[in-house]
């Protein structure tokens, strides 16, 4: 009897406990199931938006791509149909068009427009304290400080001789890059690369590594043509920019023959002026909400078609 109620009692005792435990079993399953669920969940959604942004990069990159193909073969189409007049005298106008949703931009830079800093590293030595005296003017134009000596030490820092006042770690040697200008003393970052909030052109974007010989006037700043001849007026420029925008200049004797210049300031500026290009710089850029993709091509167009002189791409997301 003892036995028995023992037993019942430890019987109903033990399904009790059971129950519990079947209870804590149960709700541990429903948890972990929820947790499963949810990272799954979360492991779904987080390969949704990679995948997302994949693709979205993708279709930026083709369209730039694109865009990149499309920007040289109207280059080339231009320099074909060019060739029996002489040269292409201008870059052709900047785009921005809308393809599958992806805003795509164009910019095409005249190299020729530029001063060619490396004729520093190459002619006589006339031409070279001439491309100085250019470009102190250049530098006094964009309120770079010190104009003069630090034109000077730009010459000392590209020219081949070792020997030069103002030289420390020069390169005595032609640029790849503009940026490499940074290791010329008394040259800041500001000075060549302008300052941040400044809408004002900067000196890096008037100076060219790419090409030697004159200037392009059917392209060149306003800034750099006054460097050209100190006897430029600002009048002068408004009327040479304003001409150019109707048609692009031929020679020096079409300059003379359509704007007011005096033959003094043409003559000052014969040696430097130049009315065709031969190669420009291709930026493009193709954006889509956040995500941005660039590419940067640098093309030389010659006698057989044009070559792709260098090539960068980058992204941004
Ligand atoms: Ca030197």
């Amino acid at each position: 009897m003892t036995a028995d109620t023992h037993d019942t009692f430890a019987g109903k005792c033990g399904r009790k406990r059971r129950g519990g435990f079947a209870l804590v079993v149960v709700l541990f399953i429903v948890v972990m199931m929820a947790v499963m669920v949810a990272s799954f969940s979360m492991r779904t959604s987080g390969s949704y938006r990679l995948a997302r942004s994949r693709a979205a990069s993708w279709r930026m990159y083709y369209a730039a791509r694109a865009a990149a193909e499309e920007a040289k073969a109207k280059l080339w189409q231009q320099f074909v149909a060019a060739k029996e007049a002489g040269a292409i005298k201008a870059p052709p106008e900047n785009e921005e068009y809308t393809v599958g949703g992806v805003k795509v931009s164009i910019v095409y830079e005249d190299e020729a427009g530029k001063l060619p800093i490396n004729g520093f590293a190459a002619g006589d030595d006339a031409k070279r304290k001439d491309l100085a005296l250019i470009l102190a003017r250049l530098f006094d134009e964009l309120s770079v400080p010190n104009s003069t000596s630090v034109a000077t030490a730009v010459r000392d820092f590209v020219d081949e001789d070792g020997d030069g006042l103002r030289e420390s770690g020069a390169k005595n040697d032609a640029l790849f890059d503009i940026c490499e200008l940074l290791a010329v003393r008394g040259l800041s970052a500001e000075d060549l690369y302008g300052r941040k909030s400044a809408e004002s052109p900067t000196a890096a974007s008037m100076l060219t590594t790419w090409r030697l010989g004159g200037v392009n006037l059917n392209s060149a700043r306003g800034e750099l043509m006054k460097a050209i001849s100190a006897r430029l007026t600002e009048g002068d420029v408004r009327e040479i920019i304003a001409a150019r925008v109707e048609r692009p200049f031929e020679s020096i004797d079409d300059l003379r023959a359509r704007t007011k210049i005096t033959d003094e300031t043409i003559s000052e500026m014969t040696a430097w002026a130049g009315f065709s290009t031969d190669t420009m710089t291709l930026k493009i850029e193709a954006r889509l909400g956040s995500f941005v993709r660039r590419i940067e091509e640098v093309i030389w167009l010659e006698s057989t078609a044009g070559h792709t002189l260098y090539m960068r791409e980058g992204r941004q997301d």
